[in-house]
């Protein structure tokens, strides 16, 4: 497909898509720290992929006859004290981590375990199970962490630009034959070779297509993952790679203004297409929401892509294009 029918059909699907309510992450700023609990389900079961093929995946669930890949978001303040329980309701080991802030130790099969623990740094973070590294975490065991700053509703880190909503994008590959191995209690022993790419656990789904503008799987249409705003918004994305490969995440209408990688603070830069590496990369950086700057006449509203430029990422099940790891941004 050339890429202006390509643009094209993107602001199409911005304008079937529905309004339904938001699912942006919400904090309302608070100056003293709180006890904040939460309780994850592991489970596991199938989720079918645009092709239609049916692919074994774990979670970090809300209960325990659901299965959430990823996992729903925590938001927390800094200096909190956070519990959070694990029920693995599964028959094989697993264990939540954040890197540098808490690691449960195995949890084994049928085991419930509660880690209380106190994120001291502002920031974007990956929780995920690193046993059996890693395949469990490929096969869905990840969820974003967000720690809010002391006192502030809407800075990244005390003294950051400010924004006026915030959500996760969390990216993943996904390559059947793995999940398939782990479903099966072995070690996969294929090279890795990934069939479907998603944004919070979706694909998106083109104009034509079924399941287009449907919410819960168009990764173009849900409110947890689109971006939406007015001339005047700023939007933060907590960027998190799951997945085994690296992405070249691509925003039209504007550049982000990039703030974070790696927990490593960016100056400010604003840039188009951000790399966000493997071996759980995170980004952090703001779209903002003023009018496109190479648009004549020019505009203040409209619909654009965020797309990955590593080609394969906007696939599934081996070639079928569009129905990969993108999200659109409208201007209202
Ligand atoms: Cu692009």
């Amino acid at each position: 497909m050339e890429r202006r029918v390509f643009l094209k059909k993107m602001g199409v699907a911005g304008l079937t898509s529905a309004a339904a309510a938001t699912g942006l992450l919400s904090w309302p700023g608070r100056s003293y720290a709180a006890s904040v609990s939460k309780t994850y389900y592991i489970t596991s079961g199938n989720i079918v992929q645009p092709d239609g093929v049916s692919v074994f995946f774990k979670g970090f669930s809300d209960s325990s006859t659901t299965l959430a890949v990823p996992a729903t978001p925590m938001v927390v303040g800094q200096g909190d004290t956070v519990t959070v329980t694990i029920v693995n309701t599964l028959t094989t080991t697993h264990s939540f981590v954040i890197d540098g802030v808490v690691d449960s130790g195995s949890i084994a099969g049928g085991q419930t375990k509660t880690v209380s623990f106190t994120p001291n740094t502002a920031g974007t973070y990956l929780f995920y199970d690193k046993l059996n590294a890693p395949y469990n975490r490929v096969v869905g065991l990840h969820g974003g962490f967000a720690v809010m700053p002391l006192g502030s509703s809407n800075q990244l880190y005390a003294g950051s630009l400010t924004f006026v909503n915030q959500l996760f994008w969390v990216f993943n590959d996904i390559d059947p034959a793995w999940n398939t191995a782990v479903q099966n209690g072995t070690t996969p022993t294929t090279a890795y070779k990934p069939r479907y790419f998603t944004i919070n656990g979706l694909s998106s789904r083109p104009p034509g297509a079924a399941g287009n503008g449907d919410p819960t799987i168009d990764a173009m249409a849900n409110l947890n993952t689109k971006l939406v705003g007015s001339i005047g918004d700023a939007a933060l994305v907590r960027m998190l790679n799951a997945g085994m490969g690296s992405n070249a995440v691509h925003c039209h209408g504007n550049h982000f203004i990039w703030l974070t990688k790696n927990g490593q603070i960016i100056p400010n830069w604003r840039k188009d297409v951000l790399n966000l590496s493997n071996s759980m990369g995170k980004i952090d950086a703001i779209y903002p929401f003023e009018a496109p700057p190479d648009a004549y006449p020019p505009v203040t509203s409209g619909t654009y892509p965020m797309h990955l430029h590593n080609e394969m990422t906007q696939t599934a099940g081996g070639g079928l294009y569009l129905f990969g790891a993108m999200t659109d941004i409208e201007f209202i």
